[in-house]
This record gives C-alpha cells, structure tokens and sequence, in this order.
C-alpha cells in the first residue's frame, strides 16, 4: 500500500557543504518539481525518464528569480528507496539555497518530512523489513569500519535471512501440528514427537547462537571497555598515554596523582576499544582520592579487559595482592602486567602465578617508560578480544540491536517450553501454543508484525531526510 501525501526534506547535513540534496518522495514529487524546473537544454520532455540526471536550474514560479543550477535525479515508483516516486535534487550546499528549494517543494504540494519518514516508507512499502531500517541508522552512526561491515550485512539481510530460515523451521512443525490436532480422528500421518523435538533442538541451538552474538555485536557497536587498574605510582597513566601515543593523562613520581578516571577511544583493526585510566589504589583518608578509588573498583567491575598494572621493580605491596586476586576472580579477560621491567626486577611472572595460579600466558611484561613490550601488550588485548567473541571477524550473523536480543530472549524461552512440552508427551495444542509465541517474537523482529509504537521508536531515532 502506497502512502498517499508526498514527502519533502533536506537529505545532507545542515550547515556548507559543496552540495546539498533536498529529496521529495511521493505520487506529486515529479509534479512538484516539474513546476520549478528549467532543463539547461530547454527540453520539455526533461524529467520523464527514470534513473536518469537532469541539469538545469530551479525558479521561484511566483518571482521568477532562479534560485541555484542543479542536478535533478529522477526515481520513479517502484525502483526507488521508498517504492514510490522519488525526486533528487542535488544543489549547491549552503543553508540559504536548501531552505528556500525545500520552501518551493512545500509550497508546491510537499509536506515537511518526518524523522526517518523516507525509511519507514520503504519498510511500510515492502522494499526493506524492519532489521534492514535499523541498519540503515546504525550505517549512518557506525563509528568504525567492523561496525560498519557488519551493519553493512544486517542492510543486506543477514539478520533477517537468518530469522526467516528459524521461522520456516518452526513454521513447518506448526503446520504439521495443526493439521494433526483438525484430523485427530482421521488417518492423516502425523510427525512423532521426537521429529518435532529434533527441529525444536535445531531452532533453540540457531536462536541460542545469534542471542550469543549479541554480546560481540555490543562490543562493535559500543566499544570494547578496557580498565588500566593498579596501585599508585604503578605507570597506568604512562602506559595510558603511550596506547593512545599523546600525553592525555598527567604522569608524576608522586603516588596518587590520577584522582578521577580519564577515557579515551583506540581504534586498533577497525575495532575501537575504550581505554580508561584510573585512579590508583592505595589506602588513604583523603576524601577525593577515596573517591577516585571507588570509581576505579566500579570501572574494574564494568570492564570487558582488565589490564593490571604491577611495577616489577618493587617488591609487591598488599595492594597488588589484593588487587591480584580481586581481578582474577572476576570471571572476565584479564592481562596481569609486570610494568618497569627496564628497572631492576623484585617481581618476577613467576611470583605472580604462584598467588592465584594465574596461567602464564596472561602475564606480560613492559617499560611504559622505554616502550618495551608495548606491541606485544596490543595483540595480546586483540587476541583476547577475536578468540572469545565469535563472529568478530568469522563473517558470522551478528546481532547487535537489543530489540534483536529481546525478542529472540522470547523466542528462546517459548522453544524451551515447547521442546519441554514434547519430552513430556503433552498435548499437540499445548506444544502448537508455544511455537505460536515463539514465531510472534521472530515476526516482530522482521517487522512481519507491528505495532505503531515499535515503529515511532525505530524511526524518532533517525534524522530527518532519511
Ligand atoms: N623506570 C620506569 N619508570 C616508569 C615506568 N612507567 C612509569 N614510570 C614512572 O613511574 C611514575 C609513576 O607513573 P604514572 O604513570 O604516573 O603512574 P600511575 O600508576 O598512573 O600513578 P597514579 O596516578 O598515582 O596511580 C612516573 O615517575 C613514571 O615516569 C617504566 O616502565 N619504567
Ligand atoms: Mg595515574
């Protein structure tokens, strides 16, 4: 169904630019334009063909003035992105042309688009489902190039190809079902329950793998928080500055001179990791400090990687012990780091997996000072971050939209019920009611179903013009 009124808005950001597009969408939009339209070649047929570009200039019809030379592109119904007839017009990019050619297209007939409104028309029109509009947001907030790549992929239908292919598994069983619980009396061959448990199994393992993505697909989108923690004095903040090669955090021989925690993003392979430097622990009754330190175990409690930092050339303190311990029993990725080792050495790796049989590849050693060991230090954050997160570089589905994880929470949990329902011999309608949800939860993804206000939430998230 095609929505009637036609739309008209400015597509590029506001401000100079070298060109701007005000891009009008809708059953007038050629008519519109039409009416303001001079081609450079004087030709009266311009703008009837589709997918072609047309130069010439704007005129105000009303004081004949000619507002800007332009380029015309004419998409018409239904090979367009929103499926209806779309009209491009590409113009010097500066706010007072913008404004006044948008001004004509609304004079003309257009009206003023919504946020997103371009997009939601595609997906109402057919031409995209819902997973590909939220793509198209987090194309256009993608901040690095694996972010990029793998909403690139969501564009293309990977989520929603994946959720199909669940769907039909279950779609089938259902079918089935059905059709056994209206033949009950009659001799229509009907799947064993133990055919059904095993598509269940099937759908509960494919939807368990992409709610798993979901944790590397936040880490894309958001970033990867590693915390640089350690005692006083430790060489946090140097090493905090040589990661990010400039002098952000302040570096002394005084112990205790980080009070609050600093955060920088570093892109390494295209991933952005945030590194937090913090404040060092140490005992003290100063209320600041003890501030800062409170902040430093929350920032350890949060991160994804926690690097500790541990001066070699001293002997180790309670904090460091403390600290050891603490964070190796964190049950997340940890790196313990032997700092100052172009000093001479009190600590070695070996003391410090004697306290927490910590494994000795996760014990490194560095000069923060002399730059030794820094490389190695990267790799070993980069490592960490590729073995554990499937689908980081694997090409894998990834969801990172927690609408996704929500629903497909749901899902899960109707599968689960459903399989459960069939181990214990239930009734057909039982099993039939919980892959009923389960499948509602897997079309609300796609946007098979919709609600007004789940449309209002995607798209109020978009700028205006797309
Ligand atoms: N020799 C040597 N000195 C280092 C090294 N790393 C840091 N330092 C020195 O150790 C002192 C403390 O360094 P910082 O980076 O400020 O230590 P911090 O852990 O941030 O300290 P707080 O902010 O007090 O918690 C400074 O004088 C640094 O120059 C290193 O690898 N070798
Ligand atoms: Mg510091």
């Amino acid at each position: 169904m095609l929505t009637e009124d036609t739309i008209s808005a400015i597509s590029t950001p506001l401000g100079k630019g070298g060109i701007g597009i005000v891009r009008i969408s809708g059953t007038l939009s050629l008519q519109i334009v039409k009416r303001t339209f001079a081609s450079h070649n004087g030709n009266e047929n311009a703008l009837s063909v589709s997918h072609k570009v047309y130069s010439g200039k704007i005129i105000d019809p009303f004081t004949k003035k000619v507002i800007d030379e332009v380029l015309v592109t004419v998409m018409k119904a239904p090979n367009s992105y929103t499926k209806e007839d779309v009209v491009e017009i590409s113009c010097h990019g500066g706010m007072a042309v913008l404004s006044k050619v948008l001004d004509l297209t609304l004079k003309e007939g257009a009206r003023l688009a919504l946020p997103g409104e371009f997009t939601k028309r595609a997906f109402i029109n057919g031409r995209i489902d819902l997973t590909q509009a939220e793509a198209v947001i987090d194309i256009i907030n993608a901040k690095t190039e694996t972010s990029l790549f793998n909403t690139v992929s969501q564009l293309h239908g990977s989520v929603a190809n994946e959720v199909k292919s669940i769907r039909s598994l279950l779609v089938d069983v259902s079918s089935k079902l059905e059709l056994s619980i209206d033949f009950l009396e009659e001799d229509v061959p009907t799947q064993s329950l133990d055919e059904i448990k095993k598509t269940l199994i099937d759908a509960k393992e494919r939807i368990e793998s992409l709610v798993d993505s979901y944790k590397s697909g936040r880490l894309l989108r958001e970033g990867i928080k590693v915390v640089i923690a350690g005692r006083t004095n430790a060489g946090k903040s140097s090493l905090f500055n040589l990661l990010l090669k400039k002098d952000r955090s302040i570096v002394t021989h005084y112990h205790g001179t980080t009070r609050d925690f600093i955060e920088e993003d570093l892109l390494l392979d295209g991933v952005t990791y945030k590194i937090f430097d913090t404040a060092g622990i140490r005992s003290s009754n100063h209320e600041i400090e003890s501030e800062g330190m409170a902040r430093s175990y929350e920032l350890i409690e949060n991160a994804d990687i926690n690097l500790l930092i541990i001066p070699a050339s001293e002997d180790l303190t309670e904090e460091d012990i403390f600290l050891i311990n603490a964070i190796n029993n964190k049950n997340k990725e940890c790196l313990y780091v032997l700092n100052k080792i172009d000093l001479q050495q009190q600590v070695d790796s070996k003391r410090i997996s004697e306290i927490s049989g910590i494994a000795s590849e996760k014990i490194l050693k560095i000069s923060a000072k002399k730059n030794i060991g820094i490389n190695y230090l990267k790799n070993r954050i980069k490592q960490l971050i590729t073995d554990n997160q499937a689908g980081l570089d694997t090409g894998k589905t990834v969801i990172c939209n927690v609408r996704h994880k929500n629903l497909l929470d749901r899902a899960l949990k109707y599968v689960n019920a459903a399989k459960y329902a069939c181990e214990k011999k239930a009734s057909e309608e039982f099993i039939a009611f919980d892959i009923s949800k389960a499948l509602n939860c897997l079309n609300e993804i796609t946007g098979r179903f919709y609600s007004d206000e789940v449309l209002d939430k995607i798209f109020n998230e978009f700028c205006i013009g797309k």
